[in-house]
């Protein structure tokens, strides 16, 4: 099997908002990109977009993850950047989150990071070379209410960059996170996160609604060849509603 030059990234959950964003840029870049995201034909229909592969992936599960990272392997024979971008991005009030619901916001959002970053992690061990960008949250910061088991699944993401950085910078990997605000992504626009807007805008600097476009840049930047001497850090990407 020949490796190609290209520089190869995964983004899961990149079959709409943010992670579509990214892998947009990415693939503007000229990386080839991997789609990956539990809805098989959203990802498709980005992949084609951007001359990128689709990948169908619940990254909550093992077995998904490690078939899915070994496919990647075989067929485009490395992986330099991963993004972990897939999220359940829930607004249920404390009083209202059932062990269930908190159960599978945790396998989603913390065990899927776990899961992607540690096969991944293995074949950019081999490589020594890789780039790494946790998709948090500002709510982590702001301590946004009615998400709680949300923003703790955000805090866990922050403390693993700021863990793994010095475990894998020997590796020549960098592992950073980057935490937006409020953004126009699907998800938020078809549920009640969508009134966020109204209190969250005249908040921050910039007045106006973030779009996913807004948050692909510091992340194609923390992703490139470029951003080597940044590692274990966290940049908050929410036009000032936060400052840190
Ligand atoms: P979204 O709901 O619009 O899209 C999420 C994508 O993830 C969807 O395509 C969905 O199918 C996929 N997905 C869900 N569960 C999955 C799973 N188990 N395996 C693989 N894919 C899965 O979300 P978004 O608003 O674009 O958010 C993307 C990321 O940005 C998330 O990590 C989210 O926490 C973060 N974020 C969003 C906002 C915001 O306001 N939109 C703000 C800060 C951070
Ligand atoms: C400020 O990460 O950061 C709503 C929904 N409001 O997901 C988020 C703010 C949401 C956020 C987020």
């Amino acid at each position: 099997m020949a490796k190609s030059e290209q520089r190869v990234a995964l983004v899961t959950g990149a079959a709409q908002g943010i992670g579509a964003a990214i892998a947009a840029e990415l693939a503007a870049e000229g990386l080839k990109v991997v789609v990956a995201d539990i809805n098989g034909d959203g990802a498709q229909a980005v992949a084609d977009r951007i001359g990128g592969v689709a990948k169908t992936l619940d990254v909550s599960s093992p077995e998904q993850v490690s078939t899915v990272v070994g496919e990647i392997v075989d067929e485009l024979g490395r992986i330099d950047v991963l993004v972990n971008n897939a999220a359940l991005v829930p607004l249920t009030p404390w009083a209202e989150i059932s062990f269930e619901e908190w159960r599978r916001v945790m396998s989603v959002n913390v065990d899927g990071v776990y899961l992607v970053t540690h096969a991944v992690t293995a074949v950019m061990g081999e490589a020594g070379y890789g780039r790494i960008v946790n998709i948090a949250s500002n709510t982590f910061v702001a301590g946004t209410p009615n998400c709680a088991h949300y923003v703790a699944t955000k805090g866990a993401s922050i403390g693993l960059v700021r863990a793994l950085a010095g475990e894998l910078g020997p590796l020549g990997i960098t592992i950073n996170a980057v935490a937006p605000g409020i953004i126009a992504s699907e998800g938020v626009l078809s549920s009640a996160h969508q009134h966020g807007f109204d209190y969250v805008v005249p908040m921050q600097a910039i007045n106006r609604r973030g779009v996913p476009s807004d948050v692909a840049p510091a992340v194609a930047f923390l992703a490139s060849e470029k951003a080597e001497w940044i590692t274990g850090q966290t940049l908050v990407v929410d036009a000032g509603h936060t400052r840190n």
